[in-house]
């Protein structure tokens, strides 16, 4: 089949085009460009074809709404796989297949899956346009639906394939949603291949494969391989009054908030700052000549979670998907507007539900799915940084891991060198509160974030984590943080959202050498009179609470790690076990000062 495009003379993509079009067996190919018309055309034909739905004009803008199976509406981790010709490059936290067995059995699933069908090529940059940190990927898909959001979430089209030129370097994506059976349903990643094949889906997370499987599976191999990092972070620059912006980076599990807090106001006791979002999902990090970290967020949209957000949690958010926003799972109502639960507007007292079945409010079912989503360009965001598409990125001074804990993690603590932060993102968890089996309280582990999407052995990638730390002249510093620590009464300690401006005041002041702490076996917390509370509704029992460290909590969170480590096997880096020892003899001398 010849390649019909003007587009690139590029003889290592077009044959691997072609090769892709001999084994999926495509009515036609089209090469996306990236153009406002080529947009036009596709939303047409999606509309035509039943797969988007126009919103309302007048009150959205440019906005479509998708519905996709309800089989199909997450990311699906025991169908992912990291596919390395040894099982133990994968490590103990991934699925693994060999790679030759891997394409063995997704080759007859892909043979013919395009007969009848469209072949969208998707050349993209995850980076901005000329950035020494940017990757191209080219994915070639038969959904228009991944082509459109494609577009919205990376530098698509035509931009792209000027940055690959004559090169062979870009990742190779082939995806195709064949019928959404579950049953035929694989996500591999082939890192020594720089490829990705996702089949029988067509969720997000598991399709738009610049997201979670190139800037994070992939990346992060990439990143061990050239040293550098790829991290399921944030980005953020904090103005104060007098124009110093400083930036975070921050890294808290899938859907706890981190496109909130990327996007936060400050409160008005903070009047004259400003939070700038450079990114809410995904941080790729290089040393700079200066010796500084310096950060890029790979995506230009954001794929976020909708129920939940509103004008109160997320204001930022809320302007950002009023025009050009593609919906997904969420409630229609009748004036063809959106809705969720946790929007902040009264439910409509009937809707249309995310199966497209008629919903009533008071209804016990949820009118939007749990997952629901909207696909929105980062230009829409009224908070966004000047420099989110700056070719250099932005420098770090301070980089966060939160977790969920409603006990022992305090709200705030800084690492006493890198080693010890290092620590704190390989420790960092959420609890679960697993009521029907009385199993309140255990402990997932989430090590930065990033269990589901490390692309290699996490020992090696806490090794990798170390290892950063001599080529950093100027390393950020490292902070824990727990917005969620819950008091006796089981209700949150902390308000949270815009009042974490107050937390991140005092992590660029340490950052800055400028703000007292006080030295717990852990790490400095703020002491008395460090963390500005003015105007916070909050009693200050309630913050010492907050931010109180509990040895006796604290010992038996060091001792529960030892489990932990040893899943990890026998790559584990010494140096965090001995840090754990070292927490632990610290926690006995301050309780027998005799203990030595
Ligand atoms: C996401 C996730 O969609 O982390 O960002 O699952
Ligand atoms: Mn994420």
């Amino acid at each position: 089949m010849t390649q019909p495009t003007s587009l690139t003379s590029n003889k290592t993509l077009l044959a691997w085009v072609d090769e892709m079009a001999k084994l999926t067996k495509p009515d036609r190919i089209v090469w996306c460009d990236g153009s406002e018309e080529e947009r036009k055309r596709f939303t047409e034909e999606a509309v035509g074809a039943g797969i988007l739905e126009p919103l309302n004009p007048e009150t959205r803008p440019g906005c479509y709404f998708h519905r996709s199976n309800s089989n199909d509406v997450a990311r699906v981790e025991h169908l992912t796989f990291i596919c390395t010709p040894e099982k133990e490059e994968a490590g103990p936290t991934n699925n693994w297949m060999a790679p030759a067995d891997a394409y063995a059995k997704l080759t007859p699933l892909f043979d013919g899956s395009m007969t009848g069908r469209t072949m969208y090529v998707v050349p993209y940059i995850m980076g901005p346009a000329g950035s020494p940190m940017s990757k191209v990927g080219v994915e070639v898909t038969d959904s228009v639906y991944v082509a459109l959001n494609m577009r919205i979430m990376t530098r698509m089209g035509k931009i792209a394939l000027d940055q690959l030129g004559d090169s062979n370097d870009f990742n190779r994506g082939l995806h195709s949603t064949l019928d959404c059976n579950p049953e035929r349903r694989f996500i591999c990643h082939f890192p020594q291949d720089n490829t990705i094949w996702s089949v029988g889906s067509g969720y997000g997370g598991n399709v738009l494969l610049g997201k979670k499987c190139l800037a994070l599976r992939i990346g992060s191999y990439l990143g061990k391989k050239e040293g550098w990092l790829a991290e399921h972070m944030l980005i953020l620059g904090v103005e104060s009054p007098e124009g110093e912006t400083t930036y975070v980076a921050a890294a808290f599990p899938s859907a706890c908030g981190k496109t909130n807090f990327s996007m936060m106001i400050p409160p008005k006791r903070f009047k004259g700052w400003k939070v700038w979002t450079v990114g809410d999902d995904i941080a790729w990090m290089r040393v700079g000549e200066d010796g500084r970290l310096w950060a890029i967020n790979p995506e230009a949209g954001y794929f976020g979670v909708a129920p939940g957000t509103s004008m109160e949690s997320n204001a930022n958010a809320m302007l950002s998907i009023r025009s050009n926003t593609i919906f997904t799972n969420v409630a229609l109502t009748s004036d063809k507007d959106v809705w969720w639960e946790g929007m902040g507007t009264p439910a409509p007292e009937e809707a249309t539900d995310w199966q497209g079945r008629p919903w009533k409010k008071g209804s016990t079912e949820k009118a939007a799915h749990p997952n629901s989503r909207f696909t929105a360009p980062a230009q829409n965001n009224p908070a966004l940084s000047k420099y989110w598409d700056d070719p250099k990125g932005v420098p770090i001074s301070a980089i966060i891991f939160g977790g969920r804990r409603a006990t022992t993690v305090p709200l705030v603590m800084q690492a006493f060198n890198w080693v010890n932060g290092v620590f704190f993102g390989a420790t960092m968890g959420s609890e679960t509160t697993a009521a029907a089996t009385g199993a309140v309280g255990i402990v997932r582990r989430d090590p930065f974030a990033m269990l589901p999407f490390c692309g290699y052995n996490m020992s090696d990638y806490f090794g990798h984590w170390l290892a950063m730390q001599t080529k950093l002249a100027n390393p950020p510093k490292l902070f824990m943080v727990n917005w969620f620590r819950k008091g006796k009464d089981g209700s949150f300690l902390w308000p949270g959202y815009g009042e974490n401006m107050r937390v991140l005041k005092w992590v660029i002041d340490r950052s800055r050498l400028r703000v007292g702490g006080y030295e717990t076996p852990m790490g400095w917390v703020p002491k008395a009179g460090d963390l500005d509370l003015s105007e916070l509704a909050i009693s200050s029992e309630t913050v010492d609470e907050a931010t109180s460290v509990n040895f006796t909590e604290w010992k038996q969170e060091l001792e529960s790690l030892d489990a932990f480590f040893d899943q990890m096997g026998p790559r584990m880096p010494k140096v965090l076990r001995l840090q754990r020892d070292l927490m632990l003899a610290r926690i006995e001398l301050m309780a027998d000062p005799t203990v030595t």
